[in-house]
């Protein structure tokens, strides 16, 4: 039975997933089954360059040894106790994340959009034990053009239609203004009960687009003047991503609430993490909030592997550089064609404009011939690519790949 499957080809594992599977995807035709470093190898045996990393989970890059070998090893030891007892890994795991990242205390959970209804309790909890704001009438401001995760919670803070559309009743108590735009904060904020900004660093989803460079600082500041919690979605961002371990560090914030996922796991397994102060944390007791699989010894086990990985491989440094050389070589390319409109991005976080309308499908065709040259990304809109390789590729590689961007830019 297994032997059969193995061997099927893409087209017929494309329609197995056409026929068994919801339909709430439009992958690129590409079937992969393999991957290594830098590297995904599709199932006629294909080789390309990965340059989505599952969304930025990847940037250790795929199946690095390290993880994989604690992946392995507590595999076969204890993967799941549930937080109804201790177990020997998580003390160890958060004892070492709180200190890698600055914080009194974590809140593990799994995925990304757990861990940023957690940060949203979290807020509401500290409004009405500490601020004191009467019960239920905490708010929470969001940036338009956000993208926190699949939730109701989260959904009912997105301006995207395909992201709402007939999936309401949505939850109140949700402010939402524009990004990059302190003014709407300063005024969100005199609102009563305002208890908590959340925002993406960088909005991944909204095309990569990186705000001025006073905003965050600015916004940080204003939250702290009224009297409301700085909360960083970095599930996307985080882990050296755009060149330093956080992206606030670019800016020298320290949120209140940091939220983290993705490349927690170096994409191996689902491991999210919300991280705060006691005077936040504490705010949650026993019982009040929780899941069965936050916190298992496995995700602890792999998560300080994948930690260990960004600081012993330098990884940040490596983003930071290998991101000015993405973009410089992208801006010639800008200046010298037609489809391009600009590139933009924070280390190796990128994304490039096409000539062309949001709507158009110009970016999925441009990808589709990135594919066929060996290179997959990802169009976000129909005329934004987001070009995000795993953080340990080489400037070689990434020379290699600018070639091939190149050579599919100029011959579309
Ligand atoms: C999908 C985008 C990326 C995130 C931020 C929380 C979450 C995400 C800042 C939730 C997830 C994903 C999920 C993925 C598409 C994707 C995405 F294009 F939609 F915007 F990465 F750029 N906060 N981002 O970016 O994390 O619950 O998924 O673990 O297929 O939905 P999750």
């Amino acid at each position: 039975m297994l032997d059969t499957r193995q061997r099927l080809g893409s087209k017929e594992l494309m329609a197995l997933e056409d026929k068994y599977g919801a339909h709430n995807y439009h992958p690129l035709p590409v079937v992969l089954s393999r991957g290594e470093g830098v590297y995904l190898w599709d199932v006629e045996g294909k080789r390309y360059y990965d340059f989505l990393s599952a969304y930025s989970a990847v940037n250790q890059g795929h199946c690095h040894p390290r993880i994989v070998q604690a992946l392995k090893e507590q595999a076969e030891r204890l993967t799941l106790t549930s937080r109804a007892f201790y177990n020997d890994k998580l003390g160890p795991y958060e004892q070492y994340v709180t200190s890698y990242f600055g914080y009194d205390k974590v809140l593990p959970m799994n995925t990304g959009v757990e861990a940023v209804e957690t940060a949203l309790k979290l807020c509401r909890k500290w409004a009405y034990k500490v601020r004191g704001v009467p019960v239920n009438e905490a708010k929470i401001i969001f940036a338009a053009g956000n993208f926190h995760g699949r939730t109701l919670g989260v959904i009912s803070a997105s301006v995207d239609p395909d992201a709402t559309r007939d999936y309401g009743p949505y939850m109140p108590g949700y402010i939402v203004i524009p990004y990059n735009d302190l003014a709407a904060l300063e005024e969100a904020l005199q609102e009563p009960g305002v208890a908590g900004f959340i925002v993406e660093p960088i909005q991944g989803e909204a095309g990569v687009v990186v705000p001025d460079d006073d905003y965050l600082p600015g916004a940080y500041e204003l939250c702290k003047r009224y009297n409301a919690l700085f909360i960083a979605d970095e599930v996307q961002t985080g882990i050296a991503r755009t060149g330093k371990l956080l992206a606030c560090d670019h800016y020298g914030i320290r949120p209140d609430i940091l939220i983290l996922g993705k490349a927690l796991s170096g994409g191996v397994m689902p491991v999210s993490a919300v991280l705060a102060d006691d005077e936040i944390m504490r705010t949650i007791r026993p019982g009040e909030h929780g899941s069965t699989f936050g916190g298992n010894p496995l995700a602890c086990a792999v998560a300080m592997a994948a930690l260990e990985v960004v600081k012993d491989e330098r990884l940040a440094e490596n983003a930071a550089r290998l991101g000015n050389r993405f973009r410089r070589r992208m801006q010639q390319l800008v200046e010298s064609t037609d489809l391009l409109t600009l590139v933009r991005g924070k280390g190796l976080l990128n994304a490039v404009v096409i000539n062309d309308a949001p709507d158009s499908d110009t970016a999925w065709k441009l990808c589709l011939r990135l594919a066929d040259n060996g290179l997959l990304a990802k169009p976000t809109h129909g005329n934004i690519i987001r070009f995000a390789p795993p953080l340990i590729m080489t400037e070689a590689q990434l020379d290699e790949c600018c070639d091939i961007i190149e050579r599919t830019v100029r011959t579309f």
